[in-house]
């Protein structure tokens, strides 16, 4: 299995209730390790261009207002499979629907603020990542 690096963010929902370490704990109990990481506090601009993707969808300017509700943690995370591996410790989207291990079953309060965000593709990952790190940025 390839070494990948997926980007993750800790979102607002989670710093507000102090819950970083704990969903850090999550990912490197999983093999995944914390390559770079920083708290930043997210303008209206960098979350709506963040999440254009999303930008026709009915809950787009809710997503954007709540992901600048309050300070995110971004981060690179690293290890075989990275991606995929994070995708199944986040959990699926809306947490009644996530399994009991994951992180958005565990700490999530809504299909909204579900604690966390990790990139669905390495494709994305590798965007994503540039987005918010320069190189120089992330330390394997
Ligand atoms: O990759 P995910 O974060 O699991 O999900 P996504 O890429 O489909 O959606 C991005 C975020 O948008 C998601 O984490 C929360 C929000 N979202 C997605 N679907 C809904 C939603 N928010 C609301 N209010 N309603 C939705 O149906």
């Amino acid at each position: 299995m390839a070494v990948e690096r997926t980007l993750s963010i800790i979102k607002p929902d989670a710093t507000r209730r102090n819950l970083t370490g704990k969903i850090n704990a999550v990912f490197e109990d999983a093999g995944l390790r914390i390559v770079a990481q920083k708290r930043i506090q997210l303008t209206p601009a960098t979350a709506g261009a963040f999440y254009e993707v999303h930008k026709e969808r009915p809950f787009y300017k809710d997503l954007v207002s709540f992901m600048v509700s309050g300070p995110v943690v971004v981060q690179v995370l690293q290890g075989e499979n990275a991606v995929a591996k994070n995708r199944e410790v986040m959990g699926a989207t809306d947490p009644k629907k996530a399994e009991a291990h994951t992180i958005r079953a565990q700490f999530a309060e809504s299909i909204e603020a579900n604690s966390v965000h990790g990139s669905d593709s390495l494709e994305n990952a590798k965007n994503e990542i540039s987005f918010f790190f320069a190189g120089t940025e992330i330390l394997p």
